[in-house]
């Protein structure tokens, strides 16, 4: 419970806070009051940290008087809200993002400026919170920016963890993780709330017992808790004065440690309760390959939710509010099947704490959560098993039996006999192991259930969960995912951003599908020529950031192909490595000259789970083909390889708005949709791609004339699959595939050892799960499409304004639309 005792009287204590003036002075006048009261040191005497955390209280303290506001505005209001659950946020750099959405970017360069200071230099000072993996992470943070712009009142619920995704680095080509420390300098963007922490409780049993009312009720005893400790960050609308909040739970014991065991000298003891409670919120994904891995990743996953609807519940609605009601003010979406727990959660809460009956509490709990699913990958689909699930959480599994139970009473009813068929709906599955299958209760408990882009939302209801959409045809929709254009294009690319709002004006930052107004600027030779300069800017803004950053050059000139994603076979990076491989061989074995090459240069930015060694070994030979292609003098100048260390969201800024062509090269049916596609389409890079996820969309609306489509398409794949593929005889039959791997094979990228990459080279020729080596012959027949078309650069350069100017649909703004129409049913607050 917030708020003072009585009903405040003085006039003061309900007048929104002031903030500080829009004005150069007022900026400098703040700034160095901060750098004074807040650091401790004057300017003279500041370091570029002190300078960097005093430039960030400046622009939170004018954003919050809005963020104040905005909760009062929201409270009053009593309105729905999104509840947005995610185990990850990959929210990038926060200072650069509130710069634009208060406006402040030209009067901080202003002021610094006059205090002899550079805003660059402050905002480089910052670090990352790298609080996810990849795009489901960066997903999350783009719709928290856009419900803000779009002023939907939203709390966005996950972990703040205290090392997010490891900092990569290279070792003789091999990626080693280092812990990301991105706390170590503090961070101005948190707002910690000790007082507010919510328990968590673990382990323990349960027991039946008789009510005051003669019901036969159940409780929960468990065995140990930890303490969530809530911490804010500002979520701020762009220009409109809306901030909503984003908010993290760290784990803290509820027990700091045993003063009896200290003093009686055992020190590590005395305080093993805390380091084992802290570990809850230590890293982002622990590394899971061992039991006590995954029963960490778990035990992650309900203290959040557990924290989360605690919170909601106990703090952001009013006193006495009837949760029977629970559905007119909150949706959470389930972003994954990890937050999927809190659907048993909200039951024991309803029916343990709050006395409801089951099937009202059942009412309730449906009609407050909706799934997203990301992937089609069944390892991807997370089973929890059952033995690990009632150790940990005994009542949650109970109840997850009972739905279970009801459910399948339910799948019995509509198909009377089809014993298989409730089988295989059970959310419990029997193989390897009993477990409950999240995907499953999500889908049974969700209002809807979506998939990320047109032709995923379609095989999830066809092939992953088929039984389902049948029983339930009217529960699954599609939303296509999308990207925030403020932080994507107008921050990112802020001479191209100039050019579009000097041109169309400025109302397609909030209003992506404007940029359509483009289109007839596609031809004007004028025009073309002001966008290639950008694109040259973008380059050598590239270049420096990288030679300083890694100590790589890039060559002018260069067609710059980028492949920026998670390291994952399906998405396979290797197919672009042996394009890579297949044009040195070409060029070494004289079957090409050198001259003939497209000056390329190929950018790889990607990161492997610490446990997935097939994605560590192709890490390993990119670099080494890297190394080799790059100091073979025969190939200087025409084609070069890097791959920058550490790709985050801080470098994807840069790298994106570079590019010329982007790698989107799935095996079509793997990817649910991508979200880097979009971004660099939008930046006015061509896609070379497969017919999959969102390239389809893409595609459509840019015109085949303007993406480079290859590959085998999902029905073709599908038909592939079931007469079994056998990978080796594309091997036997294409030269040119069977140069390239041979020259793998023969050791020339590990100075003659013919071992190294053998797991990889083997993988490829016996197994190829992702048909790598099927689509190899179509791929590199698109990419001389690529160059043919990069040599007449007016042709190119129009394809690449159509990009820009035809993908409008991909604002996140679109996608929150679309959620709001077909999943959430809540208001704007305008
Ligand atoms: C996952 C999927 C992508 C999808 C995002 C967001 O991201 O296809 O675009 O979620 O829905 F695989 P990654 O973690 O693979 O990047």
């Amino acid at each position: 419970t917030y708020g003072p005792a009585s009903t405040p009287t003085h006039p003061l204590a309900t007048a929104p806070v002031s903030s500080p003036a829009h004005s150069v002075d007022g900026f400098v006048r703040e700034f160095l009051h901060e750098l004074n009261t807040n650091q401790g040191v004057t300017l003279s005497l500041s370091s570029v940290n002190d300078q960097y955390l005093a430039l960030a209280s400046t622009v939170k303290n004018y954003l919050m008087a809005r963020w104040l506001e905005t909760n009062r505005k929201t409270r009053d209001a009593k309105v729905k809200a999104v509840g947005y659950l995610s185990a990850e946020y990959l929210l990038g750099r926060q200072l650069g993002n509130a710069l634009l959405a208060t406006d402040l970017g030209e009067i901080a360069h202003k002021g610094l400026e006059l205090c002899g200071l550079d805003l660059a230099t402050l905002r480089s000072q910052e670090v990352e919170p790298g609080l996810g993996n990849g795009g489901l992470g960066r997903l999350a943070a783009c719709f928290i920016d856009s419900l803000a712009t779009m002023d939907v009142p939203c709390i966005g619920y996950g972990i703040r963890y205290e090392y997010g995704i490891f900092r990569q680095t290279f070792v003789d080509g091999r990626q080693v993780e280092q812990p990301d420390t991105w706390l170590s300098l503090g961070s101005p963007w948190e707002f910690p709330h000790p007082e507010a922490s919510v328990q968590v409780d673990f382990g323990g049993h349960t027991e039946k017992y008789t009510d005051d009312d003669g019901r036969e009720r159940t409780r929960w005893v468990p065995a140990w808790n930890v303490l969530g400790v809530p911490y804010n960050y500002m979520v701020p609308g762009y220009l409109n004065g809306r901030v909503n909040t984003l908010r993290l739970w760290s784990a803290q014991a509820t027990k700091a440690f045993d003063l009896g065991i200290f003093n009686a000298g055992d020190y590590a003891q005395a305080v093993r309760a805390q380091t084992f409670a802290e570990n809850i919120s230590k890293v982002l994904y622990p590394e899971d390959s061992t039991p006590q891995g995954k029963e960490l990743r778990l035990q992650q996953q309900y203290f959040f939710v557990a924290c989360s609807l605690r919170d909601f519940i106990n703090n952001e609605l009013e006193e006495g509010f009837d949760l029977h009601n629970l559905s007119d003010r909150i949706i959470f979406q389930l972003n994954d099947t990890h937050p999927v727990i809190a659907v048993p959660e909200l039951m024991r809460i309803l029916v343990d704490e709050q006395g409801f009956e089951w099937d009202e509490a059942w009412e309730v709990t449906k009609s407050c959560f909706a799934y997203t699913c990301h992937t089609l990958l069944p390892e991807a689909l997370e089973v929890w098993s059952t033995e690990l699930l009632g150790r940990l959480l005994p009542r949650h599994l109970e109840i997850i039996f009972q739905i279970n139970d009801e459910f399948l009473a339910e799948v019995r009813a509509t198909y009377p006999g089809d014993e298989i068929r409730a089988r295989r709906m059970s959310m419990i599955a029997e193989h390897p192991e009993r477990g409950v299958r999240m995907a499953y209760l999500a889908t049974v408990a969700g209002t809807k259930v979506n998939g990320v882009a047109a032709l995923h939302s379609q095989l999830l209801r066809d092939k992953v969960l088929p039984d389902f959409s049948q029983l339930w045809p009217e529960k699954f929709t599609n939303v296509t995912n999308g990207v925030t254009p403020r932080r994507f294009v107008k921050m990112a690319n802020p001479h191209l951003s100039d050019l579009i709002s000097d041109t169309i004006g400025n109302g397609w930052v909030t209003d992506l599908e404007r940029l359509r107004e483009l289109e007839p600027y596609a031809d004007d030779p004028e025009f073309q020529d002001k966008f290639r300069e950008i694109k040259a800017w973008n380059k050598r803004r590239l270049t420096s950031l990288l030679e300083a950053r890694d100590g790589i050059v890039l060559p002018d000139g260069h067609l710059l192909d980028v492949m920026v994603k998670r390291l994952h076979e399906y998405k396979r990076q290797s197919l672009k490595l042996l394009h890579i491989i297949s044009l040195y061989e070409q060029v070494v074995s004289g079957k090409i000259a050198a001259s003939d090459l497209t000056p390329r240069t190929v950018v790889f930015g990607a990161k492997a789970a610490p446990g997935y060694k097939m994605a560590k070994d192709t890490i390993h030979l990119i670099n080494k083909v890297a190394e080799k292609v790059n100091n073979d003098p025969v190939l200087e100048g025409r084609l070069k390889v890097a791959f920058p260390a550490n790709y985050n969201v801080t470098l994807a800024e840069k790298l994106i708005p570079a590019a010329d062509l982007s790698e989107q090269i799935s095996l079509a049916g793997m990817e649910a949709s991508g979200t880097g596609n979009m971004k660099f389409a939008l930046n006015g890079a061509l896609t070379i791609g497969t017919d999959d996820g969102a390239n389809v969309e893409i595609r459509e609306l840019v015109g085949d004339k303007h993406f480079f489509l290859f590959g085998m398409d999902e029905p073709a794949v599908a038909e592939l699959g079931a007469k079994g593929y056998n990978p080796i005889t594309y091997y036997e039959s294409q030269p040119q595939l069977r140069a390239a791997l041979d020259m793998v094979m023969n050791g020339a990228f590990s100075d003659g050892d013919q071992d190294m990459f053998g797991s990889v080279v083997h993988n490829l020729l016996h197994q190829d799960r992702f048909m790598a080596l099927a689509d190899f012959e179509s791929y590199v027949a698109a990419q001389a499409k690529v160059e043919e078309k990069y040599a007449d650069q007016a042709a190119w350069t129009r394809s690449s304004i159509l990009n820009v100017a035809r993908t409008g649909f991909f604002s996140s703004d679109r996608s929150m639309r679309d959620y709001i129409q077909r999943i959430w049913h809540t208001q704007p607050m305008i």
